[in-house]
């Protein structure tokens, strides 16, 4: 069996599209926090790489980009669910949506999570908890982590002429439930990579309000419901 380590940061909506693709596919892996300031855990990687996770070991082969991973996950583990539908048009949609979760959703997404400092406090416990961390790194990261998040948020909604993340949530949801009509995936009967990206990036919320509101959704509560019942059926 392949050796495979996922570095990443708990509250990276990127990391969570390759931990919904891992689960998925039924693939074992081991998670290494990675303290977002120092990057130290951080392997080796080739000259010219970016210094971000989410970073994919397998078996020492290293493999960085949420996309990148997820289709060499579907290329060399076909396991359980295949991410890209052999129909052309299916095809397109699946890669047209998880351009749309790379390009507009995981920017919305750190605006609810980091945008109030009530909402920031709680990213730093969510940090905290789930992380490896000594005590003294842990504080760091809790309080340097959310301030620099915080204002991370603030820069993303001035670029991209937002003032109000949870209302530029919404209307990303909009879009989502547009996709999703009355079928109970994003692409139609089964999941692709559009259920993979999208609810991957999703679960980094589950712990803020904005989930909450969310789930008031019919559609995308059950969508929701439904990936998360496979995931947890199909995980290693
Ligand atoms: N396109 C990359 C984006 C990865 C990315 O931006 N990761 C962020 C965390 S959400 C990161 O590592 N940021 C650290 C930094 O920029 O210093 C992917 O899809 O994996």
């Amino acid at each position: 069996m392949k050796e495979i380590t996922l570095y990443q940061f708990e509250l990276c909506p990127y990391c969570h599209k390759v931990r919904a693709g891992l689960e998925l596919k039924g693939i074992a892996y081991r998670k290494v926090e990675v303290n977002p300031m120092s990057k130290k855990e951080l392997p080796k990687l080739p000259e010219g790489a970016p210094r971000k996770v989410p970073v994919l070991d397998v078996d020492g082969e290293l493999r960085w980009d949420s996309t990148v991973i997820l289709n060499y996950l579907d290329e060399h583990f076909p396991g359980k669910v295949r991410f890209l539908p052999e129909d052309a048009a299916l095809r397109d949609r699946a890669v047209q949506v998880e351009n749309w979760v790379d390009d507009a959703l995981t920017f919305a997404l750190p605006t609810v999570i980091y945008g109030t400092w009530g909402e920031a406090a709680k990213a730093a416990q969510v940090t905290a908890r789930t992380s490896n961390f000594g005590l003294l790194q842990n504080l760091m990261v809790r309080a340097g982590g959310s301030l620099v998040m915080h204002e991370v948020s603030k820069r993303i909604l001035k670029k991209r002429g937002q003032t109000d993340g949870r209302a530029w949530l919404s209307r990303e949801l909009d879009q989502l439930e547009s996709w999703l009509g009355t079928q109970p995936f994003i692409c139609g009967e089964a999941i692709t990579l559009a259920d993979v990206a999208t609810h991957g990036a999703l679960t980094c919320i589950t712990e803020f309000p904005a989930f909450t509101e969310m789930m008031t959704r019919p559609p995308i509560a059950a969508w929701y419901g439904r990936v998360a019942a496979q995931r947890a059926a199909n995980k290693a």
